[in-house]
């Protein structure tokens, strides 16, 4: 069970991020509107909230995920792989420290975004998935490989460098609890899944790929009809929110928030 979740207001400048898709310019009022839906949603869900100020120094900071690891035993802050972004971790160490005091932080020449960590409960317990992206880089891996060993779980790595599709491997992949991992129809074949259900999300609805089980609650976005009917199927509660703005910068459900 989640308690609480850390967040982060977009800031005015919110277009001014990084993006790799060509989906338009997000318009802030409607992004604003989609992040307090986004908010109550996880209030829904029994979270309580620390809402942070907008920064306009990181017009990426909304997505907070990107700058920690937080397990139930700790919290390991990252070092970005994108340089605008790299000063995000300062922004949110203080908050992420009032929780977790004893937090670890990734070192130089590691880079690490929270995007490509995926923890997902495996048939022996907890397991975490480390993606190897344009972002997080092998060293950044190796570094939270040896912190989540000290915490007891074991981990190994995903290579998504390939995938011209996905910015982080949570973009394409996401744990929902009861064994089952939702994968987008890409990388549902790959040997590192096995043993898992698979929820394959077909290539039209891909985005869908990344949601987020918060508690009773499956966070899932907006327009994606089969994914939420599939979810539905298999006895999920799937929360539906409009992620439009946040998409056409390369966001997704979970970027939004660290959950713990
Ligand atoms: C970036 O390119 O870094 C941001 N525009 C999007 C980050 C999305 N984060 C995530 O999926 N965890």
């Amino acid at each position: 069970m989640f308690t609480r979740a850390i967040v982060r207001e977009p800031g005015s400048n919110f277009a001014e991020g990084l993006t790799s898709v060509e989906l338009g310019v997000p318009e802030f009022d409607l992004a604003m509107r989609q992040w307090e839906a986004y908010c109550l949603a996880l209030e829904e869900c029994g979270l309580t909230l620390t809402r942070l100020e907008a920064d306009l120094r990181f017009p990426d900071s909304t997505f907070v995920e990107d700058t920690a690891v937080v397990t139930p035993h700790g919290a390991m802050l990252t070092r970005p792989g994108a340089e605008s972004r790299l000063g995000e971790v300062a922004a949110i160490a203080e908050t992420v420290r009032g929780f977790y005091p004893e937090s670890a932080e990734i070192g130089a020449p590691g880079t690490l975004d929270g995007g490509d960590i995926c923890e997902a409960i495996s048939e022996s317990g907890g397991h975490f998935f480390l993606g190897i992206s344009h972002r997080t880089n092998a060293e950044g891996a190796r570094q939270l490989a040896e912190h989540l060993a000290r915490e007891g779980y074991p981990s190994s790595c995903v290579d998504v460098r390939g995938m011209s599709s996905i910015l982080h491997l949570k973009s394409g992949i996401s744990y929902i609890g009861e064994n089952t991992l939702v994968v987008m129809e890409e990388m549902a074949d790959r040997p590192e899944f096995v043993g898992y259900d698979l929820l394959r999300v077909g290539a039209d609805e891909s985005y869908a790929a990344n949601c987020v089980r918060v508690n009773d609650r499956v966070l899932v976005a907006e327009g994606y009809p089969r994914m939420t009917e599939e979810l539905v199927r298999r006895g999920f509660d799937p929360l539906v929110l409009d992620m439009s703005e946040f998409r056409k910068m390369d966001g997704g459900l979970s970027c939004l928030s660290l959950r713990f």
